[in-house]
């Protein structure tokens, strides 16, 4: 057969070859088939539509000799595959046929995806976004990450407080990965390095082999399929034969053991530095086999190593591949030969690096001791990196080796050839903070790509209602060029349009509305306003000061029940790291708040709080079509950039916000009147940790603050245990870093405004759409074209 020709997709079609699947992959009838059979059948069909673009696009890159880019990632989150596949094939409605003919329900098969967790949070996510957008644009691409057994934890609550359970997505069948035993590289760990001819001779002590599982991304309409490579670690000599033998079972099945540990978990934690070894042999695992398959890839196309930077460009999220750095000059200099400043221009002129925090806890760096055991060689090219730099500096007192460190953020950005931050605000800070000395003997190197999503997952796939209407106004062009969403704003003074979108909203919030009662017993008029923060619980995040906020406002309801309150609905979702005591004081709070709150028959009509549980990409996807109102309220100068702030904005929910990360620039495109502003700047932030006992005079200012405190403080909402959060007002009254107190009364008056606005349903109608007709930027296809220009140098085919 010549999959090229395979015919077009009519239902009928589809319908045939999910039969055909069942049976013939599955050795299943459709009598005998469970859901989760209909549901692999379904994506094999569906995958075996892009698997002749898949080998075009390949074929088509060789040909052309392109330029390629490699997208090295620690996670990609990347969520559930089938839907993604369907919309990009466009064969939503044959699919949604096809599976009626059968007598099947669409979404339940659909839903009955696991949501691979394969990463934390923002940046993970936004791995995957970029993943989307480089097909769509017809880059040659490829990411390379870990293919973890367990994602992210699943999180559930007992007596509100957070219970762990490990995720196993891979326990269900997965349909979208092709394993590639071939691909197979060998990984060393540890061991001596020892002089040989003049050369440099590493011999591990520990070895384990990667393995490749390649997944097809298909961009937009199908016409471009990347690959997506994760690696899984395999023991070199699977099982023990003499022990076996010896009857010692534990032991024959140890090595496979050990080695699987390498890609067993992902870290749940990206903001917060992992001094773990594992971690460490994490990352170079999967680096080392990335690199591998890309000079492989490069010998069988070119012979000269010299043209590596013109046909070759290695994006590092973030510093959890730096070790690609001395790898790389590693490779090219121990192995092939090549003099070793040659070698480091070399991967210099290939590398570039992506920050995404300045946390200074999140600044990856590792004791010499560690990675002297692990990686001796790399040690020692580190080192000889450090003095060329230093060489080529004599001014300068830098070194990336300072206290028996070796500073991963320093090496990644010595080995860029661009370093990038991911907000304008974001970029601005890096040079002026972390990377301020770098910077100045540097100045070229640092750019700015602010983040974007994908409009096919976050507005067309996620958000049917909202997606037609503006099809219906302006055709579809806008899927593919996101910033057509602007031809919608002239039809905003039209009352029958807004009457449209205002509909369109209000739908998917009954939809959310009927899901909350029906699966989290929660009983919500859809009218209320749909407040939602979504993200992972940090103190930076401020989840805290929403939930203060939202106790004064309860309080202040139960003075004047009467007073004509604007209902709201205070949604939360968010994990916290397993270790991160305080993140999870915070969601306990909040259940706890909610318990009592809700059962309030006083206020209930006026203000609900729910913490829904186990927050990942599909319940995002639920959430934010049916959101009003986005909270983006993290303390100035902390979040990078937020890409969920982007998702909201896009969807027609107004942000209240502070000026950080990306929402100065979403504020900037969507109009300062149509963003509810709040909140201390940067500067002032920096300033205002100087003021003597700050938080306490904002408490002291703000009578309602106060009043909150003292709720929290004495047990009104755990009266079991009246001082379980004591220590949360004690935080938040002394050393306050993250500055809630002080931004607790602009924060108050920005929600007031807030329902001042919303209670005018038609301003505030005209507010949402203006949202969505001017947030075109943030899609990452935008993104990623400043990425291909500014940093890879590489072009759409
Ligand atoms: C980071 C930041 C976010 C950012 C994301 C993607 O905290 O602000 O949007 O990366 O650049 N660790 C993260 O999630």
């Amino acid at each position: 057969m010549n999959i090229a020709t395979l015919p077009a997709v009519s239902t009928d079609t589809l319908r045939d070859a999910i039969l055909s699947h069942l049976a013939y992959s599955f050795g299943k009838t459709p009598e005998a088939a469970q859901i989760e059979d209909w549901r692999m059948a379904l994506s094999f069909a569906i995958r075996d539509r892009m698997v002749a673009r898949w080998f075009e696009a390949t074929r088509r890159t060789y040909e052309a000799e392109a330029k390629r880019v490699y997208y090295l990632s620690m996670e990609f989150l990347i969520g559930r595959l089938l839907e993604d596949g369907i919309v990009n094939l466009r064969l939503q409605e044959q699919a949604r046929a096809a599976l009626y003919d059968l007598g099947l329900d669409y979404d339940a098969v659909l839903a009955d995806e696991p949501d691979a967790a394969l990463g934390n949070g923002g940046l993970g996510r936004l791995a995957a976004c970029f993943l989307e957008s480089l097909s769509t644009l017809s880059c040659p691409a490829m990411g390379y990450g870990i293919r973890y057994e367990h994602g992210l934890f699943r999180q559930s609550f007992h007596d509100g407080r957070q219970v762990e359970a490990p995720e196993t997505w891979l326990l269900q069948r997965h349909a979208w990965e092709f394993e590639r035993p071939e691909a197979r590289y060998r990984i060393g760990f540890g061991g001596q390095v020892r002089e040989s001819g003049g050369r440099a001779v590493w011999t591990p002590e520990e070895e384990v082999d990667a393995e490749a599982f390649d997944t097809p991304i298909a961009g937009w309409q199908g016409h471009w399929v990347n690959t997506l490579r994760l690696w899984s670690a395999k023991a070199v000599h699977p099982f023990d034969l003499t022990s076996f033998n010896r009857g010692d079972f534990a032991a024959a099945a140890a090595p496979e053991a050990l080695a699987r540990t390498i890609s067993r978990v992902l870290y749940p934690d990206d903001t917060t530095e992992q001094g773990k070894e594992l971690r460490l042999k994490q990352e170079f695992f999967f680096t080392a086999a990335a690199l591998r398959d890309i000079l492989r890839r490069f010998d069988s196309e070119y012979d000269d190593l010299g043209r590596l930077p013109e046909k070759v460009a290695i994006q590092l999220n973030d510093t959890h591949p730096a070790i690609a750095g001395p790898e790389l000059v590693r490779i090219l200099h121990d192995e092939r030969g090549i003099d070793f400043d040659t070698a480091m221009t070399l991967a210099q002129g290939t590398l570039n690096y992506t920050n995404h925090t300045l946390l200074p806890e999140a600044l990856e760096s590792w004791h010499e001791g560690v990675f002297g055991k692990l990686l001796p060689r790399h040690l020692q090219i580190v080192d000889r990196i450090d003095d060329a730099h230093a060489r080529a500096h004599p001014s300068r007192g830098f070194s990336m080796r300072a206290d028996h460190q070796v500073r991963m953020g320093e090496l990644s950005f010595v080995m860029a050839n661009r370093v990038n931050g991911v907000s304008a605000l974001h970029t601005g800070l890096m040079k002026e903070t972390v990377f301020a000395e770098l910077n100045a003997l540097h100045p070229e190197k640092i750019v700015n790509q602010t983040n974007g999503v994908t409009p096919r997952r976050w507005l067309l796939s996620c958000n049917p209602g909202l997606s037609e209407l503006i099809t219906d106004t302006i055709g579809d062009g806008w899927v593919a060029d996101l910033e057509r969403l602007r031809e919608i704003e002239p039809e905003v003074e039209d009352a029958g349009w807004r009457d449209r979108f205002a509909a369109a909203k209000r739908a998917n919030k009954a939809t959310l509305s009927d899901w909350l009662g029906e699966t989290q017993g929660l009983q919500v008029d859809p009218e209320a306003m749909f407040d939602i923060q979504i993200k992972r619980m940090h103190e930076y995040k401020r989840q805290h000061l929403n939930i203060l906020e939202a106790i004064a406002h309860w309080q202040e309801i139960k003075d004047a029940p009467d007073a004509g309150w604007v209902p709201r609905i205070k949604i939360f979702a968010g994990k916290a790291a397993p270790g991160y005591a305080f993140a999870k004081d915070i969601i306990r709070l909040i259940n706890d708040v909610s318990r009592v709150v809700n059962a309030d028959q006083a206020t209930r009509e006026a203000l609900q709080v729910a913490f829904l549980p186990n927050y990942n990409v599909t319940l995002a996807e639920r959430l934010i079509p049916a959101a009003d109102l986005s909270e983006q309220i993290s303390t100035a100068g902390k979040e990078a950039s937020g890409t969920g702030n982007m998702k909201f904005a896009l969807n027609g929910a107004p942000t209240i916000g502070t000026l950080d990360g990306a929402n100065v620039e979403i504020r900037e495109h969507v109009g300062a009147e149509n963003f509810f502003l709040f909140g201390m700047t940067a500067p002032e932030v920096t300033a205002r940790r100087e003021v003597e006992a700050h938080a306490r005079q904002a408490i002291e200012a703000d009578p309602r603050l106060a009043r909150a405190l003292e709720a929290v403080g004495s047990g009104v909402f755990s009266p079991d245990e009246p001082d379980r959060y004591a220590h949360i007002v004690e935080n938040l009254s002394g050393h306050d870093y993250f500055l809630v107190a002080s931004d607790f009364t602009d924060y108050w008056r920005a929600q007031r405004e807030v329902d001042s606005a919303y209670a005018d349903r038609d301003r505030w109608t005209r507010m949402a759409a203006l949202n969505t007709a001017r947030s075109g930027w943030f899609s990452s296809d935008r993104t990623i074209r400043g990425y291909m220009d500014d940093i890879w140098g590489a072009k759409s085919l």
